[in-house]
């Protein structure tokens, strides 16, 4: 069932005049999701949830950019697996913008390990394991800008 907003009433130019206004979340489809095919059936889920899509593109991470992104977890024990396994292969990053956009991101993707995740969200569907988890969500507002800033230029972002 396609949820529609009043975003879908309006004109493009006054949707995205709205769309400036909403609270945006940065998102990563990981190298599992990708490498599984996952990609289509995880963006139709997106805009089926309502989510604007503000920037969307794939990308081959270098180990710079993956070292550099998750730095916040530089002294935790998985960090060096989690930046080999982010270098794999190829991934999606977007910028989203929603009412409330990080928390229903994370309501959406469930919890980190797919084990524990609840039923249909998109770990639970798409995940291979705690560490191949299928996506990434920013985890509050202000670091989303931080990330998106970090992936996207302005020029890069409708509805800016
Ligand atoms: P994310 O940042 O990717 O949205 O995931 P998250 O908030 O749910 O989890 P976080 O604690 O921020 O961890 C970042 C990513 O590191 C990998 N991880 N592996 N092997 C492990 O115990 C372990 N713990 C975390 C996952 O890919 C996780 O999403
Ligand atoms: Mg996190």
């Amino acid at each position: 069932m396609v949820q529609f907003t009043f975003l879908n009433y309006l004109t493009p130019q006054a949707a995205f005049f709205f769309v400036s206004y909403m609270e945006k979340t940065f998102i990563i489809l990981k190298p599992d999701a990708v490498k599984n095919r996952h990609t289509g059936d995880i963006i139709a889920r997106i805009e089926k949830e309502g989510f604007t899509i503000l920037g969307l593109k794939m990308l081959h991470l270098t180990k710079e950019q993956a070292e550099k992104f998750y730095a916040v977890h530089k002294e935790r024990p998985f960090y060096a697996d989690l930046c080999k396994y982010m270098t794999s292969g190829p991934v999606v990053v977007a910028a989203l913008a929603a009412n409330n956009a990080v928390q229903k991101w994370r309501d959406l993707i469930g919890a980190t390990d797919p084990a524990q995740a609840a039923p249909n969200t998109i770990r639970k569907l798409y995940a291979e394991s705690k560490e191949a988890n299928a996506v990434h969500g920013s985890d509050s507002a202000d670091n989303a800008k931080i990330e998106i800033a970090f992936f996207f230029a302005e020029s890069e972002l409708v509805g800016r």
